[in-house]
């Protein structure tokens, strides 16, 4: 029996349709993936009706023994997974975390460093649209236009130039592994601080598959929802808690000693509220299950096929930025195959498989337009699918992309994906 199917059929309809969308397509998105049942159930249990602001043995409210025992949990299986001595994991998302890390690192108006969004970089990292980059002076460094990763050469010189409080490294479309060793160099030769992103990343850096920046940044920010593959939401780790080297005062608890407090207090009072306290017993879950050596194997199993994929995209005459990939994000090029990103995202969508549009560095399309897209392989490798099917699929991206208006080709391929997917179900129940 299902509750919602009773009391609320509209809704009931509405999510079958997305089981039914999720089942039956090719999710290439790299933020995206899928979580285990285990996961869902925590996330939809009974631990949203709990309120509980504050951190465990320090709330403002009654009744959270066992909340405190899922949060206590989650702090220490993500100190594990990272090797952090500090770890909060009440941020809501991804953009809370950052907006907690920068509000205790810098002062609105101080100057900050970020990869251009076009390049790679994300909407928090300064984006004028959004709070960074209307609190803070942020100023872009970008890729090189021959190599497509970080051009440190520019890095070094705008860094003198500008003398940035923090520098931010990661982002959201990068496909190399971040150089977070000569970003310390960077932020050291100007006395800056170092803040990494790895939201994408960060099951990849959990699993040693890709470096970590537990000893060369600050303060570390994270997702827990893509390659970590637990509930959507955020983190914010240290690697060594350190002495609050500005005196800074936190909201409520006034003067602190440390950079922990100042960030456990920006995330709650200073940003938000009660925490979600489902979410983060549910992260709890993830983290548990990214500690299990299977985990580790899985992870290596999303590098591969993005590899695999990333030189079957090759052998058609594909441009990678970067020429290639380290993690599980492909950025491609689309200006030699005369379609625009969001021409390639509608016609894939029509033939079953799900991209988004993307930037490239240089591009002179709009964001709403793009000459790029990304594809990632978190999800579809969660899903079992490895090197045969990796070679199918790019066969099939090719084929619509060079077939745009014929609609009984896009046809056929959609079907091809549902059979494809039929083989690989994700809920069996
Ligand atoms: N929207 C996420 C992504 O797709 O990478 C970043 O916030």
């Amino acid at each position: 029996m299902s509750y919602l199917s009773q009391g609320d059929p509209d809704l009931y309809a509405i999510l079958g349709r997305e089981i039914h969308r999720e089942e039956s397509t090719l999710e290439l998105i790299a933020s995206e993936n899928f979580t285990s049942q285990a996961v869902m159930e925590m996330a939809g249990g009974v631990m949203t009706n709990k309120y509980a602001e504050g951190y465990p043995g320090k709330r403002y409210y009654g009744g959270c023994d066992f909340v405190d025992e899922a949060e206590d949990l989650a702090r220490d299986r993500l100190k594990e997974l990272f090797g952090a001595e500090y770890v909060n994991v009440q941020p809501h998302s991804g953009s809370q975390a950052n907006m907690a890390a920068l509000m205790t690192f810098v002062n609105p108006g101080d100057t900050v460093m970020g990869l251009d969004l076009a390049h790679g970089g994300h909407l928090t990292h300064g984006s004028p649209v959004n709070f960074s980059g209307q609190l803070y002076n942020f100023v872009s460094y970008q890729v090189s236009q021959n190599t497509g990763r970080v051009d440190f050469d520019s890095v070094y010189k705008i860094a003198k130039e500008v003398k940035p409080k923090l520098i931010i490294c990661g982002g959201s479309a990068y496909p190399r592994f971040i150089e977070f060793e000569q970003f310390r160099e960077v932020a050291d030769s100007v006395g800056a601080f170092l803040m990494a992103d790895i939201a994408h990343p960060s099951g990849l850096v959990a699993t040693g598959l890709h470096p970590s920046p537990m000893k060369y940044c600050d303060v570390i920010t994270s997702t827990t929802h893509k390659t970590l593959r637990g509930p959507r939401g955020g983190i914010i780790m240290m690697g060594k808690d350190f002495e609050n080297p500005w005196g800074k005062i936190a909201p409520k608890s006034g003067r602190v000693k440390n950079v922990s407090e100042l960030l456990d207090s920006m995330v709650m009072p200073g940003i938000q509220g009660g925490p979600l306290m489902h979410i983060i017993a549910a992260k709890a879950v993830a983290f548990g299950e990214a500690l299990m050596p299977e985990f580790k194997s899985y992870t290596q199993e999303i590098i591969n096929n993005a590899q695999a994929m990333a030189d079957g995209f090759l052998k058609l005459d594909y441009k990678l930025v970067s020429g290639g990939t380290d993690t599980h994000v492909i950025l491609i090029d689309l200006s030699n195959k005369n379609i625009t990103g969001k021409l390639a995202e509608n016609t894939l969508g029509k033939a079953g498989i799900t991209v988004n549009k993307n930037m490239v560095p240089f591009d002179k399309r709009s964001p709403f337009v793009t000459s790029g897209i990304r594809v990632g392989t978190p999800a579809i490798t969660t899903r079992g699918m490895g090197h045969v099917e990796i070679q199918k699929i790019v066969h099939w991206i090719d084929e619509a992309i060079s077939n745009l208006n014929n609609e009984d080709v896009l046809k056929r391929i959609k079907s091809n994906v549902n059979n494809l997917c039929l083989n690989f179900p994700i809920y069996s129940h």
